[in-house]
């Protein structure tokens, strides 16, 4: 049988298969009663009706579970009495609180070979993991394992290492604060900084490009902040999809008289129009326009455009000194704007509307939008974050907000929109493999040991160092590592070099099936768990996109008894393997409470955690730039002198970006619809726009392969269905981890080197 990794051949594969793909016009509204019904069908094929009731009551309400769909932020005020829930968020929980488990039985009769044949989304249906497993050396079959034998083998395999650097410890952004904060402990106590994590692939762009302009690697609006803005830019986001809820705070904004542009080469519905399906009288009169102008960019013109749109400003404050830019917040607060300013006006206006792609008038018009206010919100995903030039996108969003002194006052800012529930929780709790000088010296304080102080792997870098025999065991804490990092063969080649991979993992993924030479899934409570320890009930904390912390209690029954807590697996990690007993590893796993008086005193921002992350809505942390603190080398907000992007296309070359479908959570596949764009049935499709397709030949969902050649390296995808859509012109999309193995391990963005998987050059080829 031919092995599944996702962009291997597989002859499987053929136009026959496709013939269930069924097309539809993009939807003009999102949500609404079909969002309704599809959380409830979802909720109620995999849970019982009272655990699905029980879920939906305290997703998100105060004292009850941070739901783990994504890291937008509930209001710290009123809560919806039918749970702060969204349509992704019941299908991430449904996803997570499957009743049906998975354990000895199934891993006998099932192979890893036969295993890989299967989907992503037939392997995410299997049902939770129930029991901790080894592949002994040559197995072909996973086996139950003690944990005792499980934590001896790790434990053994780490010390058996040349040194700590050869180990490599990823996160991915669903793990506590409590969980994190012992894990980066226990590596850096080991001896490494190898903390790559899902972050590296996701806002790391955000976090360097913020860093360097305004101190803070971090946004600097809180939800109040999106309710009282004059004006919202949406760009290279798809919230009706991805951020459902923040569709409810920019309606707010609409309903307080502010405006919206929304800038991406796709007119995602959720963007455009919205009826909030939490308020049924909205369903019924039809809902919010929600985007006053949309501009479609092509793929990675975000810089022309913002230089457009600045050079327009330019012009008209020449004209009236001291109209357009906020002169005395650019005096008092910021450093290079003549630098700045000299470049801007050398950039050519045409070239710049020419490389955007956006008709002229359009630019015109979000201009003036601008000029004509003065509190300025950005908002952002992966749209600006995952291109070659990512960290400029940012600098360059900076720019704007600080000609506009948009940047530390109430109703402006920058607005990073997080992904996974606590990916900026786990990287204030130290997963990172560049820690702050500040943090090591708190470690060294507090735990009496010296932390290692040179950087460790960041994603891309672990991958080669695999690839190169550099790192030899491999530990994931969640995540599915194969199907989220690029270049899907180069990695499976990588982690198939070392000699043990450890996952600890709710649900079975295709990073268990592409192993080193033993392997061992570790199961572990979910967010929807209870969890239960030394017969007391305990709760963790997360951090969500506005720096909120709030506690997190699960309220359902943990779906087998031989599951561990996140946080118990680090500490008897941390005991077989360190043999200290400074921290006290077996009290914290007892008590919670005890870890984060630890996290208080290591971490700014955190006095009295235990107390203040008990009060109903948790506590904000201190963010310097909301007081025009600048932690900067100037001390200032820093303008930034930024380049053109430099992708040029070639005759019949394409700019692929790869995105998520609306029945996806990043890795995990719910379904195979993708409802606001019209697809139903298929992920294996490339979106086109229709005179692109007539231009190249190309028919209605014929079967075309694709290529990419960054460096001069081929790589292949095989078997895309074309479907029209009203994208931008030489731009397509294709679905993420399908395409993952198009994107080269080499193609990152310069700084943050975060994968470029939002610009892959390629080239549509058609069927002999
Ligand atoms: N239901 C659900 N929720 C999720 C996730 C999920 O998979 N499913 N994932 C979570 C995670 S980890 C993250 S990081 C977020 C991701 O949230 P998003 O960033 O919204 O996710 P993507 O699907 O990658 O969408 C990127 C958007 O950017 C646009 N875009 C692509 N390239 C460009 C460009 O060059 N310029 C501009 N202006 N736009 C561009 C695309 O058309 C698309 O609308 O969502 C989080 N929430
Ligand atoms: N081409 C392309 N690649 C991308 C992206 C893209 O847009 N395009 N997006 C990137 C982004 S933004 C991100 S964030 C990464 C995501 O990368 P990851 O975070 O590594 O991937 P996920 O799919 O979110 O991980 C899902 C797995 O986590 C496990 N899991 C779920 N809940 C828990 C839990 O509570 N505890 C534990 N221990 N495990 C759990 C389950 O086994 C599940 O299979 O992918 C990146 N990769
Ligand atoms: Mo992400």
């Amino acid at each position: 049988m031919a092995e599944n990794i996702p962009g291997n051949k597989d002859e499987s594969l053929t136009p026959e298969r496709f013939s269930k793909l069924r097309q539809t016009a993009m939807k003009a509204k999102a949500a609404g009663i079909p969002s309704v019904l599809s959380s409830l069908e979802q909720m109620l094929k995999y849970m019982s009706p009272a655990d699905a009731l029980k879920a939906s009551l305290s997703l998100n309400q105060k004292g009850g579970f941070d739901c783990p769909g994504c890291a937008w932020p509930d209001p710290d005020d009123e809560r919806s009495i039918i749970g702060e829930y969204c349509e992704n968020g019941i299908k991430a929980i449904a996803e997570e609180a499957q009743q049906k488990t998975i354990g000895a039985a199934f891993f006998k009769q099932h192979s890893i070979s036969e295993m890989g044949t299967w989907s992503d989304f037939e392997l995410g249906k299997k049902g939770r993991l129930a029991e901790p497993l080894l592949l002994k050396e040559n197995a072909t079959h996973y086996e139950p394992v003690s944990w005792e034998d499980a934590f001896q083998l790790i434990a053994t395999s780490l010390n058996a290492l040349g040194t700590p650097d050869e180990a490599v410890f990823y996160t991915s952004g669903r793990t506590s604060n409590e969980a994190a904060f012992l894990y980066q402990l226990f590596v850096r106590m080991f001896g490494t900084n190898n903390l790559p994590d899902c972050s590296n692939m996701c806002h790391e762009s955000s976090g360097a490009g913020l860093q360097e302009t305004i101190g803070v690697g971090k946004g600097t609006v809180t939800l109040e902040d999106i309710h009282q803005a004059e004006l919202i830019l949406v760009m290279g986001q798809n919230p009706g999809t991805n951020h459902p809820r923040m569709l409810t705070a920019l309606e707010k904004c609409k309903k307080n008289g502010g405006k919206i542009i929304a800038i991406n080469p796709l007119p995602e519905p959720g963007l455009l129009y919205f009826i909030d399906p939490k308020n049924p009288a909205k369903i019924l009169n039809g809902g919010t326009a929600l985007a006053d102008l949309f501009l479609q960019v092509r793929i990675n013109g975000d810089v022309p455009l913002l230089k457009a749109i600045m050079l327009l400003m330019l012009e008209e404050e020449q004209k009236n000194p001291g109209s357009i830019f906020d002169h005395s917040f650019i005096a008092s607060h910021t450093s290079g704007y003549d630098a700045f300013i000299r470049q801007l006006q050398t950039q050519p206006f045409d070239a710049c509307v020419e490389a955007c792609g956006v008709p002229e008038p359009k630019i015109r018009d979000a201009a003036t939008m601008i000029m004509k206010h003065n509190k300025v919100i950005i908002c952002w995903a992966m749209g600006l974050t995952q291109h070659m030039n990512a960290v400029d996108n940012i600098k360059e969003i900076v720019n704007l907000l600080l000609l506009k002194g948009s940047i530390g006052k109430p109703g402006a800012g920058a607005c990073p929109v997080r992904g996974h529930s606590n990916v900026q929780g786990d990287r204030t709790m130290g997963i990172w493999e560049m820690p702050p000088q500040s943090l090591l010296n708190g470690l060294e304080k507090v735990f009496h040991f010296s932390p290692p102080q040179h950087h460790g792997y960041d994603t891309v870098n672990a991958i080669k160092a695999m690839h190169a025999g550099a790192a030899k065991v491999f530990f994931a804490m969640g995540g599915n590592f194969l199907s989220a990092t690029p270049d899907t063969l180069f990695t499976a080649a990588a982690l198939r070099k070392t000699l043990l991979t450890v996952h600890v993992s709710t649900k079975l993924n295709r990073s268990h099936l592409v192993h080193g030479k033993m392997a061992l899934i570790l199961p572990c409570l979910g967010r929807t768990d209870k969890d239960f320890q030394d017969g007391r009930e305990q709760f963790v904390s997360c951090e969500n996109s506005m720096g909120v912390v709030q506690l997190s209690k699960g309220v359902l029954q943990p779906p087998s008894n031989n599951l561990l807590s996140e946080v118990a697996i680090v500490c008897r990690l941390a005991k077989y393997t360190l043999h200290s007993n400074h921290p006290d590893w077996m009290q914290l796993e007892k008590n919670y409470d005890l870890i984060r008086d630890y996290i208080e005193q290591v971490i700014p921002g955190f006095e009295n955690y235990n107390q203040r992350v008990r009060q109903p809505a948790g506590f904000y942390l201190p963010n310097a730039v909301k007081e025009k603190v600048f932690n900067t080398t100037s001390l200032k907000a820093q303008f930034s002198v930024l380049p053109m992007p430099s992708i040029q296309l070639h005759g019949d070359e394409y700019l692929m970006m790869t995105v998520r479908s609306h029945d996806q959570f990043n890795t995990t596949v719910y379904g195979l619809n993708d409802r606001y764009r019209g697809i139903f049935n298929e992920r294996r499709i490339v979106m086109m726009n229709e005179e692109d397709m007539s231009a190249a030949g190309l028919a209605r969902h014929e079967v075309v392969d694709l290529k990419s050649y960054h460096a001069g390296e081929e790589r292949t995808a095989e078997n895309f269905i074309v479907v029209p859509m009203p994208i931008a012109r030489r731009c397509i999309a294709t679905y993420f981890p399908e395409t993952n193995c198009l994107v080269n391990i080499n193609a990152v963005a310069h700084t943050s080197n975060t994968p470029a998987s939002k610009s892959v050059v390629v080239k549509v080829i058609r069927k002999a």
